[in-house]
């Protein structure tokens, strides 16, 4: 029995509906009206595939299908169901949706397994409306401080708490959210690429082996507003000349690193922000990765070391940590695992690492975790032209499915 493509198209199709920007890609942030229809959307889906459902403290989904045992820990497979703004209709939705579609064929086919099987559709994973990713996984391991819901604001100014509050959920129950350890025996993510090498090596499947480093970081430059008339080019505190010199200089320091490193200052806003003003203050992220967990450290000191040394004749700044995540091995008897059931499946698969961050990378923390990528079309993610074909979606749905056939042990 395989994945049914038209399931996967429908649900793909249906979640893409939910989307705060119709003309320009998909935004479908946390704890807004899109999050209530996938919400209502998943849950109809879960129901009908015979799933209890529930709703963790910080709106992270899960359908359960009991196992023979159920005090055993869990299979889990899923991913998250939110977006950048102005994204793809696949990132992350093509994990949830993969997980919906095995849960039906378990239905319709009535598998007993031994171990419970969970599906999970999670929350906040990229912070395209808060700022602050992986949000849901890290709310699963106790990695989300409290102060964290009332720090991490959207652009309106509403905080994550006053959001969770608007949707029904209570912010104080954060800590009900971390109740995983030692509970999921297999966590398993199907994920776009999101880079070409699939498409460019003609590949169905990419078997993740390690999910690279990440830091993140908010900087916050204060120098002088001033007039930008009468104020003399050598006598200025200009806040937005050393930020720009900031965003040259990480792009430098990447290259220089070598070993597939990036950094990226993705997000920067000037104050007061007017064409007569020399800028006052910058606010600014950035953001560096790499396999190679030395790298990303000496980028992030290389920052600290510029900012400290060119801070002086008015110029101050603050900076602040947003994620600091060293590599993460995924484990080899899942990657084992897929390789034999892709094998078995005649699938032409590659073993690779993943440039992007996911769910995968904090849950790992506490359970075997393997993810499966599939090709994205150009290379493409983060942007409207994102593409993947249903049909590859369907390929990894089923290499998936066999693995959890193991795993849950049928
Ligand atoms: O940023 C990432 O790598 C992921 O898409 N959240
Ligand atoms: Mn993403
Ligand atoms: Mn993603």
């Amino acid at each position: 029995m395989s994945a049914n493509l038209d399931n996967i198209r429908n649900d793909i199709d249906k979640l893409a509906e939910f989307n705060a920007t119709p003309a320009n890609g998909l935004t479908r942030f946390s704890y807004t009206d899109e999050h209530q229809k996938v919400k209502e959307y998943i849950s109809q889906e879960m129901k009908k595939a015979g799933l209890e459902i529930y709703e963790d403290a910080v709106g992270n989904l899960f359908g359960q299908r009991s196992g023979l045992d159920n005090s055993l820990p869990v299979v889990m497979v899923g991913s998250h169901f939110d977006s950048v703004k102005n994204g793809g209709i696949f990132d992350g939705t093509a994990g949830v949706v993969a997980g919906l579609e095995i849960a039906r064929i378990l239905h319709s086919k009535n598998i007993k397994t031994k171990y419970p099987i969970f599906i999970a559709a999670l929350v906040e994973e990229e912070g395209g409306r808060f700022g602050s990713g992986l949000f849901g996984s890290r709310a699963m391991i106790g990695k989300v401080a409290q102060d964290d819901l009332s720090r991490y604001k959207d652009e309106n100014g509403v905080s994550i708490a006053e959001a969770m509050q608007k949707f029904g959920l209570k912010p104080e129950n954060l800590e009900k959210a971390n109740n995983w350890k030692d509970k999921i025996k297999s966590f398993i993510e199907l994920h776009i690429e999101q880079g070409p090498i699939l498409e460019n090596e003609k590949k169905d499947i990419g078997i993740v082996e390690t999910i690279v480093g990440i830091a993140a970081y908010e900087v916050e430059i204060t120098g002088r507003p001033d007039h930008a008339g009468t104020t003399p080019i050598d006598m200025r505190a200009n806040a937005l000349l050393l930020a720009s010199a900031i965003v040259q200089y990480v792009d430098k320091l990447a290259i220089e690193a070598g070993e597939g490193t990036v950094a990226t200052v993705g997000k920067l806003e000037v104050f007061p922000g007017a064409v007569n003003i020399v800028p006052g203050k910058v606010y600014f992220t950035f953001e560096t990765r790499s396999r190679n967990e030395h790298k990303v450290e000496h980028i992030v000191n290389s920052v600290e070391g510029f900012l400290k040394e060119k801070c002086k004749n008015g110029l101050t700044y603050n900076i602040k940590k947003i994620l600091l995540k060293k590599p993460t091995p995924l484990s080899p008897k899942i990657i084992s695992t897929m390789e034999e059931n892709a094998k078995r499946l005649n699938l032409n698969y590659k073993n690779m690492i993943s440039g992007a961050g996911h769910d995968a990378m904090f849950i790992r923390e506490i359970a075997d975790t393997g993810m499966v990528f599939v090709p994205s079309k150009n290379g493409r993610s983060h942007c409207p032209e994102e593409w993947t074909d249903y049909e590859k979606i369907k390929i990894g749905t089923d290499l998936i499915y066999q693995t959890v056939l193991g795993l849950a042990e049928i």
